[in-house]
């Protein structure tokens, strides 16, 4: 498909070849987000946003190499070292976040991956998370098949693990693991029956074609991922990545549109990095089908908008946050 109809995009498909998606991205940019736009109404409603809420759990001291990361401990970013947390402090974190709107509240530690024991005080805490009403979330690092079934047992409703950025340029951002690590842990949370958040960052000098082979390795995986986060990196002092040309915001709106079009069905959340971009190109992402956002003045370790800045963001562009669905007991 060199010059792409996009009229015709719509449907939910798994064989979408590189030339397809690469089309679709460098489409004149206002023919991408109309049909974005067109697509997301067929599947979503509009105006609304998902709304989640993150909190690392354990902090920092990470074995892995993750060239964008702070937590990692090769990297000197003057980050506090926090053993995993307590469950009760959890618990209250996840009640204010409910008490704040947030539906989803995700729990994220510095792990390569879960020893045993974490494991089983992670377990409680997704279990007394739920007991309040919220959908739950983690993102531990590399997991086994045998403890992606522990977590669905403990009520866990979605597990985040990135592909971060495309197979060929993986090798230059991480050493300590390979790509086909990170599909193997997606597989397994696949097949334990959990939901699948997977995404990537954009801005970590990858080219064009890098983003759209990322996208494109999401949107043929065997079942599209329920949530899809871009992240636009966040330049920590201290990590190699730091000092990195900007992102241009345009390059992001296309990319959520491609997101978009690619995946009609799957939430696309404009998470990481929102700090850095205006209130113009945040509404140019929602435009495009972002529709879920992290909620709080924290990601992680880094900085974001805040509730008070959300929440007149969303006012100012009619948007209201989508209520909870009902959670199982
Ligand atoms: N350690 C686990 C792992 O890597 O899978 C879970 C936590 S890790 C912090 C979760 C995700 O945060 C990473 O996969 C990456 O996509 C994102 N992330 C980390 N540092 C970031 C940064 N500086 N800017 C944007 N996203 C970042
Ligand atoms: C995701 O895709 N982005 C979130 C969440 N999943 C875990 C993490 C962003 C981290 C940004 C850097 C930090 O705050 O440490
Ligand atoms: Fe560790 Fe995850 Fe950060 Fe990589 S992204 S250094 S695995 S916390």
């Amino acid at each position: 498909m060199t010059s792409p109809d996009l009229g015709l995009l719509g449907t939910v498909r798994s064989d979408w070849t590189l030339e397809e998606a690469r089309a679709i991205y460098t489409a004149p940019f206002s023919d991408l987000l109309f049909h974005a736009q067109r697509v997301h109404r067929e599947n979503f409603v509009p105006n609304q946003v998902q709304v989640s809420t993150l909190l690392s759990v354990k902090t920092g001291a990470c074995p892995e190499d993750c060239k964008y990361c702070p937590q990692s401990v090769r990297y000197d970013t003057g980050l506090d070292s926090e053993q995993l947390l307590d469950v009760s402090a959890v618990v209250e974190a996840a009640q204010a976040a409910k008490a704040n709107g947030a539906t989803r509240f995700c729990m994220g530690a510095a792990y390569r991956n879960p020893k045993p024991h974490q494991l089983q005080k992670i377990k409680v805490m997704v279990s007394e998370v739920r007991a309040l009403g919220l959908e739950t979330c983690a993102t531990l690092g590399m997991l086994t098949p045998g403890q992606a079934t522990e977590l669905k047992d403990a009520g866990l409703d979605y597990y985040n693990h990135n592909l971060d950025t495309s197979p060929e340029f993986y090798g230059e951002i991480v050493t300590t693991r390979t790509y086909q690590d990170r599909l193997d842990t997606l597989q397994a949370v696949r097949d334990a029956g959990i939901n699948v958040c997977c995404g990537g960052i954009l801005g970590m000098g990858e080219t064009e074609t890098d983003r759209v082979s990322l996208l494109h390795t999401l949107a043929t995986l065997p079942q599209h991922p329920e949530s899809v986060p871009i992240n636009q990196l966040v330049q920590v002092p201290g990590t190699p990545l730091h000092g990195l040309p900007e992102l241009d915001p345009l390059d992001l709106v296309r990319a959520i549109a491609t997101a978009r079009l690619l995946l009609p069905k799957s939430y696309v959340r404009l998470s990481a990095g929102r700090t850095d971009m205006s209130d113009a190109v945040q509404a140019l992402c929602f435009l495009a089908g972002a529709n879920s956002i992290f909620y709080g003045d924290r990601l992680l370790t880094t900085p974001n908008p805040g509730r008070s800045h959300d929440e007149q963001l969303f006012q100012r562009l009619g948007i209201v946050p989508e209520q909870a669905a009902a959670v199982a007991g």
